[in-house]
């Protein structure tokens, strides 16, 4: 008999389940899963786990995993915990839901920014009746650091809007109408071009701490940033240095460092800064769970997950 575990931060395990089983008939979900710190008496008959942001040291309980499924995109919180399972497969979601929420997020932040509501919000404010220029989106430069699912996805509906579009990734991308810059070199040549910079990078070693004073320095004047990945690319104090001096225009922030946002943080408060509470894309169990359903059955079946993390690369 092989059983199931979900370990997730927050109460959400119930909806997770509730959605599985319609897509999972072969499965007993009341007799065969379980909702950790609930284990079955012998551990060893745990097969996969489902999870979201696990507690470290969780995963080690069960000693016959075949499988790790995370219920995000981002597995930097699995990847932090030194005692995950050596050679367990790890697999991310990618979930079609997903990355249409993370597209809206970037396109309506970049719209934003590119169409000065962030002045015009401030005009209202103080009763200013007042057109201001405008740059034609031909010539606004919209730069993503990231080219994976998400990035690629927002990357091809802003050349659909007609922006310009610039990508950096690890390696080279060909993507319709998008420039591609990569590796170490690839990056102060994208920055440099790039009006509004879009953060979508998978949090790894390399990443962390990226969006720090040496690149803002590297953006033009007034340039805008999104940040919707995770806090830890960001060093807060080069963030507000660079907004404070005016070099950064403005952000839009959806992660922090830490989470929930401390209350005496100088971000709430900042005016040049629009923040959300990590919402940019919101996974929908509905919609993953099919997703979810076919891969635990491949792992089931002996066969390794699909969207595999890479251990090395982190992502
Ligand atoms: C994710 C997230 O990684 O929601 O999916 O942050």
């Amino acid at each position: 008999m092989s059983n199931m575990i979900f370990i997730l931060q927050g109460d959400d395990s119930k909806r997770w389940i509730e959605a599985l089983i319609p897509a999972m008939p072969e499965v007993d979900f009341n007799a065969d899963c379980y909702i950790w710190p609930d284990v079955p008496d012998d551990p060893d008959s745990v097969d996969v786990a489902v999870v979201w942001r696990p507690n470290p040291g969780a995963l080690k309980t069960f000693p016959n995993l075949k499988a790790v499924i995370n219920l995000g995109a981002g597995v930097d919180s699995i990847l932090a915990d030194d005692t995950y399972p050596q050679g367990v497969p790890l697999a991310r979601m990618i979930d079609p839901a997903m990355t249409r929420h993370m597209t809206e997020f970037v396109i309506y932040k970049v719209l934003h920014f590119h169409r000065k509501f962030h002045i015009y919000e401030e005009m209202q404010r103080h009763h200013v009746w007042k057109e201001l220029s405008q740059l034609d989106t031909l010539t606004r430069t919209v730069g993503i650091l990231g080219l994976g699912a998400l990035g690629s996805d927002a990357a091809s509906h802003l050349t659909a809007l007609e922006f310009k579009v610039a990508g950096w990734s690890r390696t080279e991308k060909n993507l319709d109408g998008v420039e591609s810059f990569f590796g170490a070199d690839g990056l102060t040549p994208f920055l440099a071009q790039t009006d509004i910079l879009v953060c979508l990078l998978p949090l790894t070693q390399e990443t962390r701490g990226i969006l720090n004073a040496d690149l803002f320095s590297k953006l033009p004047q007034g340039a805008f940033v999104i940040n919707a990945a995770r806090g830890g690319h960001m060093i807060e104090a080069d963030m507000l240095a660079a907004l404070d001096s005016g070099h950064i225009e403005a952000a839009a922030l959806d992660v922090f460092p830490e989470e929930p946002l401390p209350d005496a943080s100088p971000f709430w408060d900042h005016p040049k800064v629009w923040l959300t509470p990590h919402i940019a894309s919101l996974s929908v169990p509905s919609s993953a769970a099919a997703e979810i359903a076919d891969n635990i059955r491949r792992v089931r079946a002996g066969k390794p997950p699909k969207d595999r993390v890479n251990m090395d690369s982190g992502y």
